[in-house]
């Protein structure tokens, strides 16, 4: 495997809707490469990028897959790696977590669709870290494909920087090659076949748009620019030479969105789409996306992305084989990474191997000796480095910043069917939370349930399958328990007096307390207000300890008491009699007798909920929303979406993936987090009590 420096390689992420054809466009690429023997499919199971049995199975991309293609001259030959993300909304973090490592992105749009939510999505996060873009409108084969209305629905949603450098010849079915407006030449295509054009020239019926689109984007280019636009003038065009440099400064600096057009299952303008990426994406050398911090993360570190720096590799992805054990994918930043060398990891303080460093191709790793500044890799068998570190020289440590991803949208409590089944489950769960940064799987301190979050149903419904294919370990899930909290409302004098004085050694101990509520977020608040030692000090924190255990049991319905405050200001022990216990028991007591007298209350969470929908929805969502008590906080515009903001219980949000599933046909998307907690309506209160009684009925029961 010839090994690349930084002004030869190209890397590059495919990101888009679900559907458009990103996995397709690189297994024609590969094809046309002569990287692959033949075109692989996602229909059957062949794309090399979509290989793990969960994608294969569910025809779409789960996590992101690495390939790379060598094109051009022998002479100067170009490494092109290529990150294939997912487009499904609940995978979309995936092509996030990527965009720090690569030079630019290729927005795959479906030509029948045109821009659509998640198109709109990644745009935004391209935005955030000033990505330079390459807009391919795909599946231009298909019926009812319209390269104008795509182009007009790009130019509205991302403004008038988008810019053809292509047009399709024919349409739908007869869909047969690309104009290339920069160069002015046609390329005709056989459907389906090895890829490689024919050049030739501009169709007759096409001279006039396609002389019309060169004019436009020549008097683009020029723009801000006084030499080449006294060039346009004097000769009204700009060569080829001055132009192509002067295209590729402009998409380097996201002046210019350049749009293609391709067919990836036909095989059509893919050899085309290859040359553009050589000439106008910007190289590894030109782009450095990520800052490096020093290792204290104080400032930014003084560190170019050349191969005569230190070496430094930012680990962007994780894989959990189940053969093969970890497997990291990496960038490397800044030197040269040579096989078999150890780096230190500067987030972990420990040293790892890297043997058998390699270059990836879907499943398969590819052995390479060196990587230099700027390339893609991957390696096997790292012992404890996971997704977002960074490793390097162990003499100059620096850190490249983590990706930030939003908190998990969804939160089901999970059992193993078995007893088999409970130690995988752990393991297992683990295993893939390497890989997946958006899953999570904790203990409820309140409730005691088992519960994992993700991004979604369909996320956490992978998951499930992975943990059987892969883990041998049957899960059962469930909607979580809604973590309740109690409350009071009011105040409360009392005494709590403890006394078992019948023969032998007695128990005695009283006190005497004042309940008070507390605002929200104060937790509890124990006073000792004993003066003259009516209760000896060394009891107190008896008295305290009891009220303490009393209120985690909760007084209402079992659910912890929160925001109190108790003031112990008076009782009375006994020299023989009173002792820790006992003391504990007359806090208890005080507590439940407090209680009964403060107005205790229901609180439950209540939850930050963004929803984003299709305009044609919002109706039906707002509706939806005031049945489930949510108070609506704001809405949004954005290309045709509805973003709803809104305040909601978590009690009626159990089920909401699936709810907006079926409510939008799939598009809606939602996320959500904890906000505060409120007080329960009193008919809810009264159905939940009841329940809660009903429920502890049964234990006692099944403990007797
Ligand atoms: N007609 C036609 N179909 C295509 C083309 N490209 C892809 N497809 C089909 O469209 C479907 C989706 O293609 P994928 O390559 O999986 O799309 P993707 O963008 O990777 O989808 P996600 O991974 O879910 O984001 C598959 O059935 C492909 O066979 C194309 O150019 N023309
Ligand atoms: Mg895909």
């Amino acid at each position: 495997m010839k090994v690349y420096e930084a002004a030869n390689l190209r890397n590059l992420a495919l990101i888009g809707h679900g559907h458009a054809g990103k996995t397709t466009l690189v297994s024609a690429m590969l094809y046309t490469a002569g990287a692959a023997p033949r075109l692989g499919r996602v229909d059957d199971g062949s794309a090399t990028t979509d290989y793990d049995e969960e994608e294969i199975a569910r025809k779409m991309s789960i996590s992101t897959g690495l390939a790379f293609v060598e094109w051009g001259k022998p002479e100067s030959k170009v490494k092109i790696n290529l990150l294939d993300t997912p487009g499904f909304n609940m995978f979309v973090h995936e092509a996030k977590m990527v965009l720090p490592v690569v030079d630019a992105a290729l927005v795959v749009v479906d030509g029948v669709a045109g821009v659509e939510v998640v198109t709109q999505r990644v745009w935004n996060y391209c935005n955030d870290v000033d990505l330079p873009r390459m807009i391919v409108v795909n599946r231009m084969d298909r019926e009812r494909a319209d390269a104008n209305r795509v182009l007009e629905s790009l130019v509205n949603a991302f403004g008038r920087a988008v810019t053809p450098l292509q047009l399709p010849i024919g349409s739908e079915k007869s869909l047969s090659g690309i104009v290339d407006l920069v160069r002015m030449k046609a390329y005709t295509y056989e459907m389906g076949g090895n890829g490689k054009g024919k050049e030739g020239p501009i169709p007759a019926n096409m001279a006039d748009v396609a002389k019309e689109a060169h004019e436009k984007l020549v008097e683009l280019v020029a723009e801000g620019k006084d030499a080449l636009m006294e060039e346009f003038f004097e000769t009204g065009t700009i060569p080829e030479e001055h132009l192509v440099p002067a295209l590729h400064e402009a998409i380097r600096e996201d002046k210019l969105f350049p749009v293609l057009f391709t067919s990836g299952l036909g095989n059509i303008g893919v050899d085309e789409l290859m040359d553009f990426i050589v000439d106008y994406t910007p190289a590894a050398s030109e782009h450095h996306a990520l800052t490096a911090w020093t290792a204290e993360g104080a400032q930014p570190a003084d560190r170019k992305g050349t191969d005569n720096e230190p070496a430094s590799v930012y680990v962007f992805k994780t894989l959990s084989d189940a053969f093969a054990g970890r497997i990291s994918y990496f960038k490397v930043f800044s030197g040269v990474l040579k096989n078999d060398s150890s780096l230190q990891n500067y987030n972990r303080n420990t040293l790892e191997k890297f043997a058998h460093i390699s270059v990836v191709q879907g499943k398969q790793m590819v052995p390479i000796q060196e990587l230099h500044a700027g390339d893609i890799g991957g390696v096997a068998k790292l012992r404890e480095t996971l997704t977002g570190d960074t490793l390097g020289d162990k003499a100059s440590p620096i850190r490249y910043p983590a990706v930030q991803l939003p908190e998990p949208a969804i939160t089901f409590a999970i059992e193993p069917k078995s007893r088999a089944d409970e130690d995988k489950l752990g393991v297992g769960l683990h295993k893939l939370m390497e890989e997946d940064a958006m899953l999570r799987f904790f203990r409820d301190p309140q409730t005691k349930e088992f519960l994992i979050a993700g991004t979604g149903q369909q996320h956490i419904e992978v998951v499930v399958s992975k943990m059987k294919k892969r883990y041998h370990a049957e899960v059962v899930l469930k909607a979580p328990k809604v973590p309740y909290r109690e409350t009071i409302r009011g105040k409360a004098d009392v005494q709590g007096r403890h006394k078992k004085q019948t023969g032998g050694h007695g128990q005695y101990g009283d006190c005497k307390i004042k309940m008070e509520p507390l605002p929200r977020g104060a937790e509890f608040e124990f006073v000792n207000d004993i003066f003259g030692g009516s209760i000896p000090r060394n009891f107190i924190p008896a008295v305290e300890k009891g009220i303490k255990d009393a209120a985690a049991r909760g007084y209402l319905a079992g659910y912890p008491v929160v925001n109190f405050r108790v003031i112990l200001y008076d009782g009375s022990y006994h020299d023989v009699d009173s002792n820790d216990l006992s003391f504990q028991m007359a806090g208890r007591i005080a507590f439940r007798k407090a209680m009964e007298m403060a107005k205790p209350t229901l609180l439950e969470p209540i939850m930050n909920v963004e929803i984003t929908i299709p305009d044609e929805f919002a109706g039906t969502i707002m509706g939806d929303l005031n049945s489930r008590r949510g108070r609506i906080q704001g809405m949004d515009n954005k290309a045709g979406n509805t973003i709803v903001k809104a305040e909601v219980p978590m009690a009626e949000m159990l089920t909401y993936g699936a709810d907006l599933t079926s409510m939008t046909q799939g598009r809606g998307s939602f996320a959500m987090e904890m906000h505060h907690y409120d007080t329960v309506p009193q008919q809810l209160q009264d159905k939940i009590i009841e329940k809660a009684k009903a429920e502890r009925g049964e234990v006692k029961e099944e403990e007797e």
